[in-house]
């Protein structure tokens, strides 16, 4: 049988993305990358204005977890995301919803310059000012002049994240709502290898890996805090070669960003 095309659409900084960039690695799927222009998203996207969307053989998709459901469908001879099993699946869908109600906002909100604790105001700018840097850096032509520079007003005023993260507004610091996060995370995985009750890795598993290991890759500062957490570092290095790449396929961060 020829070989399937497929086609990735994504920003380097899209957490979605991260998931389903994840994914695609998990299960080695040659794929073509392209980092769509973030300000007019729709000129690139075969279809709407969010990323991910993921192209095979001509038919496109959007929304991250159920693209990962397809890729099993669809090549059902890597390994797969959801587990036959329905209990195992169930648990591995509260899994996923966990990270999109949690784990994804506790992200945004670490890089959300409004929200976060006055005292920590001048990392969040470097922060955001490095995803302008990286998410500049893989646009192809780059990204309209000087835009990089204004990447903190950018991400302060993108609806999406606003609505993100308006609920987590009354929180304490961005820190402190992270760690909240991870250790949440560290108790899920203190007595069982993988995030939800399956036996081998799920959806659950490589999309909260690639969202923790793609912010810090990217070089945003703070990111590695989850080395604190001793359940979360094991469970992190267990999945590391399955998700990092190394197999000729694009890899989460592209290598002249990666620290
Ligand atoms: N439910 C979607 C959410 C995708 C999403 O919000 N993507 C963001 C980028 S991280 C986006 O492109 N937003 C632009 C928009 O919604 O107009 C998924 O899981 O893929």
């Amino acid at each position: 049988m020829p070989r399937k095309s497929v086609r990735f659409y994504t920003y380097v900084s899209s957490p979605y993305g991260m998931k389903v960039h994840g994914y695609l690695l998990y299960k080695q799927i040659p794929f073509e990358l392209v980092y769509v222009n973030p300000i007019h998203p729709e000129k690139d996207l075969p279809m709407g204005r969010a990323v991910p969307v993921l192209e095979i053989d001509g038919e496109v998709r959007a929304d991250s977890s159920p693209i990962g459901i397809w890729l099993d469908e669809a090549f059902p001879d890597t390994p797969q995301l959801m587990p036959d099993d329905p209990t195992a699946a169930a648990s591995v869908h509260s899994a996923d919803t966990w990270i999109t109600d949690v784990l994804i906002p506790a992200i945004f909100y670490r890089v959300h310059p409004r929200l976060t604790a006055p005292g920590n105001l001048p990392r969040t700018i470097a922060d955001t000012l490095r995803l302008g840097y990286c998410v500049d850096y893989t646009t192809p032509g780059g990204l309209p002049f000087g835009l990089r520079y204004l990447w903190p007003l950018f991400i302060n005023r993108a609806g999406f994240i606003r609505r993100m993260v308006a609920p987590l507004a009354s929180s304490a610091s961005a820190e402190a709502y992270r760690a909240t996060v991870l250790s949440a995370l560290d108790r899920k995985l203190r007595d069982r290898d993988f995030i939800a009750e399956t036996n081998t890795p799920s959806l659950a598993d490589i999309g909260a890996w690639a969202l923790i290991a793609g912010p810090y890759l990217l070089g945003l500062r703070g990111m590695d805090d989850y080395i604190a957490h001793a359940n979360v570092l094991r469970w992190m290095r267990t999945l590391e070669p399955a998700v990092r790449g190394g197999t000729g396929l694009p890899p989460l961060v592209p290598a002249l960003l990666n620290r």
